[in-house]
């Protein structure tokens, strides 16, 4: 079947996944078709839980996707998965190692898995990763997990993405200083210890547990072994009681309106970068080189020009 606009919109409503899937192509290339369903769908969030998981390359991240994925089917609930690839789109490997691992569920019409290169035409990660959850969202999945690994910028756009955001670590990596240095706790709503078959985890997890405050939302440590299928159920607990919190204590709302706020920020600062290359500044310059002008003055005349 041939979609147009139109039509892509109302059978990702009910659920068609090559509309999906084709929606989310035209999102990514940020096409018009793209614009479209963004727009269309931007004021109707839909009642997805999504759930950030992020950690250091190779900590277990697809393969406790794997584990949640067969967790939540056997509660019949539908799950998609956004696995972003923060390397480029041509080296593949990761990409592919999640499309293999997740292969048994193709036949599963509850369960969508999509990779996505997170460095997209616009250069950012968020314009794309916001538009396909809104997809994924009207699609009506119970649950979205998006994957990322943990570098940098791409750990606070999943959080500022999701509800729930899980951070993955492995014990033995020297993490326990890593991770407070790059503040990593400030975005885990609940913590993983992965690889719990190997020594060294529960001493791990009881010195992350020392170094979390008590709060309205304590942070978890969940032990877990994806490989060893442990630990699984009670991750899914914690990750049922999070969005519980959520949405006892009116954070839900505040979240999807922070989501919002982050992605018009990115786009606004998207907006003003374009317009900026294009924009004639040779007097502005020539006339602070002069010292006719400060650097504030400047910035409000190039403001002043962006806007008019
Ligand atoms: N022993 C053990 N190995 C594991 C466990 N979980 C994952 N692994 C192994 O660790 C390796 C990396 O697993 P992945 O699931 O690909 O890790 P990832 O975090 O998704 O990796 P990237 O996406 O490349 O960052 C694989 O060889 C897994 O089999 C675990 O709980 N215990
Ligand atoms: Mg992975």
């Amino acid at each position: 079947m041939k979609f147009n606009k139109e039509s892509l919109l109302s059978n990702i409503k009910v659920g068609d996944r090559r509309a999906l899937a084709r929606a989310l192509t035209h999102v990514e290339n940020d096409s018009s078709t793209g614009k479209f369903l963004v727009n269309e769908l931007f004021s109707k969030m839909g009642d997805a839980q999504i759930i950030g998981i992020t950690g250091a390359p190779g900590s277990g991240k697809s393969s406790l996707v794997d584990r949640l994925i067969g967790e939540y089917r056997s509660k019949d609930l539908s799950v998609a998965v956004l696995a972003l690839d923060p390397s480029s789109p041509f080296s593949g490997g990761a990409i592919l190692g999640d499309r293999i691992r997740m292969l048994q569920y193709t036949q599963d019409p509850d369960v969508f898995v999509r990779s996505m290169a997170s460095r997209g035409k616009l250069g950012g990660l968020s314009v794309a990763t916001f538009s396909s959850i809104l997809l994924l969202d009207a699609s009506g999945f119970d649950r979205i997990i998006i994957e990322t690994v943990g570098a940098g910028q791409s750990e606070v756009e999943i959080a500022k993405n999701c509800d729930t955001t899980m951070v993955v670590t492995v014990s033995g990596m020297g993490d326990d200083i890593q991770l407070i240095k790059a503040g990593i706790m400030e975005i885990a709503d609940i913590f993983i210890v992965n690889k719990s078959d190997k020594s060294g985890a529960e001493e791990f997890g009881s010195q992350m547990r020392h170094m979390i405050d008590p709060a309205e939302w304590t942070i978890p440590v969940c032990l877990t072994s994806a490989t060893e299928n442990t630990g699984i159920s009670e991750l899914i607990t914690k990750i049922d009681d999070h969005w519980l919190y959520l949405k006892s204590s009116k954070k839900l709302s505040q979240s999807r309106k922070n989501r919002i706020r982050y992605e018009l920020g990115q786009r606004v600062t998207q907006s003003l970068t374009k317009q900026l290359n294009n924009i004639e500044m040779e007097d502005i310059i020539d006339k602070l080189l002069e010292s006719k002008i400060s650097i504030e003055n400047a910035i409000a005349l190039l403001i002043h020009d962006l806007t008019k």
